[in-house]
């Protein structure tokens, strides 16, 4: 947390320059990373809060992953839910709501899934969430199309909040009556920080798991996993806005660009004839490379998203 307070060094000569490149720019993007979200307390991926349980959050979010074991992947992202829920969006998330409200030709695009730019009042239609999102939930059955959004329920099912004797069963060989009464259990589920590798994680049956109102299949995080494809109307959208009218300005914050094809919108914007400003935390990874957001005639604002991107952009 202390390196989120770190204090913004944002040069008056750059600031300057930027300044008058957005006062004179209407078509603004902006691409969106785990780093706006840090100083809201949610971890990145990449940092050291990229891990859940030793877990490397990539690992999970996989389908593979959920295929394998569906009780582990949705105690991650039960876990990622509740965590989104406490969390509340900073200074970054509502200074580009604003500046979304007073142009219409400023587009966010999100690859976060936390909720957070939508509950700082991001107009929707000019929010593409290109990764899903953490509150919407679908079912995995081939021939059903059973999907809900702004699913806020936390724990997602019982299951994932309070124990219930199949959770926790006695130690093999002990007698049931050693098991933990339902208010123990319940005690020792709220008490027991099933982020912290050392507890143990409840092995979940499938019957345990949120189940699909219309099919009774198995229902998953209605995010983009791994080797998934992005909404291909999102992709779409984009592509579109792009092309058909020169982009004036690309904001690049809080991203390690590494993920693709979202990390790609940052060229596609530069060769559509937009100067690029990277707001990041961490110089090295994003300075020099030219895929990573910064070339000639850009800018690097080097600090924490909540502290950088309300200044620059008032
Ligand atoms: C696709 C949702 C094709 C889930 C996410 C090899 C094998 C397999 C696949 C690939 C491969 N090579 C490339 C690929 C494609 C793959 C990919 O790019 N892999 C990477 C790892 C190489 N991409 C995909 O699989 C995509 N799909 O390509 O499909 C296809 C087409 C047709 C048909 C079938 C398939 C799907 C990718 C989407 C995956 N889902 N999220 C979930 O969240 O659980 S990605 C997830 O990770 C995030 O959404 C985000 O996109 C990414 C993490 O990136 P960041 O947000 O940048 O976070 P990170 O921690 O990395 O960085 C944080 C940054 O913030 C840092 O720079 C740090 O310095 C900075 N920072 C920290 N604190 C602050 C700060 N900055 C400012 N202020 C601070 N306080
Ligand atoms: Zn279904």
């Amino acid at each position: 947390a202390s390196v989120v307070k770190q204090a913004a060094r944002i040069p008056a000569a750059d600031l300057e320059s930027f300044t008058e490149c957005l006062q004179g720019s209407r078509r603004i993007l902006a691409l969106l990373g785990a780093g706006i979200s840090a100083a809201s307390g949610l971890p990145t991926f990449r940092g050291a809060g990229g891990l859940w349980r030793s877990f490397d959050a990539t690992e999970l979010a996989t389908p593979e992953a959920f295929e394998d074991n569906p009780g582990l992947v949705w105690q991650f992202y039960n876990y990622r839910r509740h965590m989104a829920l406490q969390a509340q969006p900073n200074k970054a998330h509502y200074a580009l709501a604003e500046m979304s409200r007073k142009n219409k030709d400023f587009i966010t695009l999100s690859q976060n899934v936390d909720g957070l730019s939508q509950r700082a009042g991001h107009p929707m239609e000019q929010l593409k969430l290109l990764h899903g999102s953490l509150f919407n939930i679908k079912c995995t059955s081939f021939y059903c199309d059973y999907t809900r959004t702004n699913d806020f329920t936390d724990p997602i099912v019982p299951s994932l909040g309070i124990p219930q004797k199949e959770l926790f069963p006695a130690a093999s060989g002990e007698d049931s009556s050693e098991v933990a009464s339902a208010e123990q259990q319940f005690k020792l589920a709220n008490e027991v920080d099933i982020s912290d590798p050392s507890n143990p994680l409840p092995e979940l049956s499938a019957d345990n798991l949120p189940k699909c109102p219309k099919c009774n299949g198995l229902l998953r995080p209605g995010v983009v996993w791994f080797g998934e494809p992005l909404p291909r109307n999102t992709l779409d959208y984009i592509d579109e806005w792009i092309k058909s009218e020169p982009v004036d300005l690309m904001l690049v914050i809080g991203t390690s660009s590494s993920v693709y094809p979202a990390a790609g919108y940052t060229d596609v914007a530069r060769e559509n004839g937009a100067r690029v400003a990277v707001i990041n935390m961490d110089p090295n990874d994003v300075a020099g490379k030219r895929s990573k957001g910064v070339g000639k005639g850009d800018w690097f604002f080097q600090g924490d998203a909540s502290v950088i991107v309300p200044e620059i952009l008032k």
